[in-house]
C-alpha cells in the first residue's frame, strides 16, 4: 500500500495572500494569523506576498492572476462575507467560492478558500484568532498541505 500526505513544511514555499478590504477589522486578523502560521511552518518572509482587493468577489480573479506565474506555488484567499451586513450574501459567498475553486482546478495549483463566511459580526470574530482560531492560519496550513501532497503524486 502506498500513502501519501503532504508535510507541513512551507520552506521555500512561495505563496500569495489575497486579502480584501471589505470588513478589513476582520480580514486584518485573518492576515495577522496567516503570515504568523507561514513562518510557524518554516517560510521565509522574503517568499511571501500580500494583495489587497476591494472585496471578496475581487478575490477570484486576482487569486488565479498570481497561481498563473511561474514563481508562486499556491494562493490563499482571505476575506470576510457576513449575512448580517449584506442581502446579498448568498452572492457574494457563493460566487466567490466557486470562483476560487475554478481557478485552483484551471491553474492546477492550490488555491485555498479563507473567506469566513457568518451570519454575525460576532461569529466572525470568533473565527478571526479568537475562540475558533484563525481560519485564515488554517487555510495556510492547508495549502502548504495540498502543495506537499500535489508534489508526492507528481
Ligand atoms: N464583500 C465582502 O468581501 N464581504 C461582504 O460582506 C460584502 N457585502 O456585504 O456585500 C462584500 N461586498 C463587496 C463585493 O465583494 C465587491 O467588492 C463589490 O460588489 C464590487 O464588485
Amino acid at each position: 500500500m502506498k500513502e501519501i500526505k503532504g508535510n507541513l513544511n512551507a520552506k521555500g514555499v512561495k505563496l500569495v495572500l489575497v486579502v480584501s478590504r471589505f470588513n478589513e477589522f476582520i480580514t486584518k486578523q485573518l492576515l495577522e494569523g496567516s503570515q504568523d502560521m507561514y513562518q510557524r511552518l518554516g517560510g521565509d518572509p522574503a517568499d511571501l506576498t500580500v494583495v489587497w482587493v476591494p472585496g471578496a468577489l475581487e478575490i477570484p480573479l486576482v487569486a488565479k492572476k498570481y497561481a498563473e506565474q511561474s514563481d508562486v506555488d499556491a494562493v490563499v484567499a482571505l476575506g470576510c462575507v457576513i449575512r448580517g451586513a449584506t442581502y446579498h450574501f448568498d452572492v457574494v459567498a457563493g460566487q466567490s467560492a466557486s470562483g476560487l475553486m475554478k481557478a485552483s482546478l484551471d491553474t492546477g495549483k492550490p488555491i485555498v478558500n479563507g473567506i469566513l463566511t457568518t451570519d454575525t459580526i460576532e461569529q466572525a470574530t470568533e473565527r478571526a484568532g479568537t475562540k475558533a482560531g484563525n481560519k485564515g492560519a488554517d487555510a495556510v496550513m492547508a495549502a502548504v498541505e495540498t502543495l506537499g501532497a500535489i508534489a508526492k503524486g507528481s
